[in-house]
């Protein structure tokens, strides 16, 4: 009778391998629904990722991935998350394979995920996000607004604690995904391969000629030559300002040196306002190593 008893079950720790059986079922589903957009939800995935975290104030503490407080309609509703309710119920199914994961790690380690499995670099990762209430959602306004100038992308990332050299690094996941005028307004890739991550931003940003597209939409750039690519205005900025766009010629040249300090501003942004209680970063095998 007494070794009938339930054993006492403490509560589930989970460890690294159960991250990783996290990472590994977003990227088959990554690799199953492949009849998205150009092929791939990991774009979309990505700007999950970095909207969550691009909220982040230094001043307050407040914003950051911690929280995931885009589930609700104030956040959710802010017109520089149009469309992101895609990657969110995509994320459905591995949630309620893995109840124990918080929507907040969640989301940042699909990111991670998404950019590994699109041929990136590898982005340190830790655990810790919890999901906050509806009262923890920001004010509209903290995400960069695209038709404006290198004073704007400055004010925008410097509050969130970057520098020159981070932004234009981060600026390098415009090779990824697209622009959709049902979201944004704007429309097309910036690249030939927007689901590949690699330097082409910057090398077709500085070796393309741009020219502003007739239409009736909002302000944007297409290359002269197959008028198929777009650049935002501030993408644009990157190479107009003479700091951007020494970081820029840099990671043209070397992208070895894109990723590298791709990947560090990366890891950096996704971790904005979380407390953390372990200082050990994980590394995600990816589905090709
Ligand atoms: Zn983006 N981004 N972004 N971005 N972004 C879009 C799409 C994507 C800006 C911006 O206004 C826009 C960073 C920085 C900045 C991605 C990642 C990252 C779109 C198109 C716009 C308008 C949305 C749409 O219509 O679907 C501005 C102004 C930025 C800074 C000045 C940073 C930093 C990023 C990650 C590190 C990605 C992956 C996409 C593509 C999404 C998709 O669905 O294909």
């Amino acid at each position: 009778l007494f070794g009938q008893q339930a054993k006492p079950k403490g509560p589930f720790v989970p460890k690294f391998e159960d991250y990783q059986k996290v990472y590994d079922a977003v990227a088959k589903r990554l690799a199953d629904e492949d009849d998205y957009d150009d092929g791939s939800y990991g774009p979309v995935l990505v700007r999950l990722a970095w909207h969550a975290s691009g909220t982040y104030d230094a001043l307050t503490g407040t914003g950051g991935s911690n929280g995931a407080t885009m589930r609700f309609a104030p956040e959710g509703d802010h017109g520089a998350n149009a469309g992101l309710k895609a990657a969110r119920d995509f994320l459905e199914p591995v949630k309620e394979q893995f109840p124990w994961i918080t929507y907040s790690d969640l989301w940042i380690l699909s990111g991670v995920c998404a950019i590994q499995e699109m041929q990136g670099p590898k982005i340190p990762y830790r655990p810790g996000r919890t999901d906050r209430d509806v009262s923890f959602c920001t004010p509209d306004g903290r995400l960069p607004d695209a038709s404006k100038d290198r004073s704007h992308i400055r004010a925008i990332f410097g509050r969130m604690g970057f520098d020159d050299r981070e932004m234009v690094a981060l600026s390098g996941a415009h090779a990824l995904g697209r622009c959709h005028t049902d979201r944004s307004g704007y429309d097309g890739p910036w690249t030939f391969s927007p689901t590949t991550l690699t330097n082409d931003y910057f090398k077709l940003l500085l070796e393309e000629k741009w020219q502003w597209k007739k239409w009736n939409g909002p302000k944007q750039y297409e290359d002269v030559k197959t008028k198929s690519l777009m650049m935002l205005p501030t993408d644009m900025e990157i190479i107009k300002d003479k700091t951007f766009r020494k970081h820029a010629e840099r990671y043209a040249k070397d992208n070895e040196v894109f990723f590298r300090e791709f990947s560090d501003a990366v890891a950096k942004l996704f971790e904005l306002g979380v407390p953390f209680q372990t200082e050990e970063k994980w590394t995600f095998k990816s589905s090709f190593d």
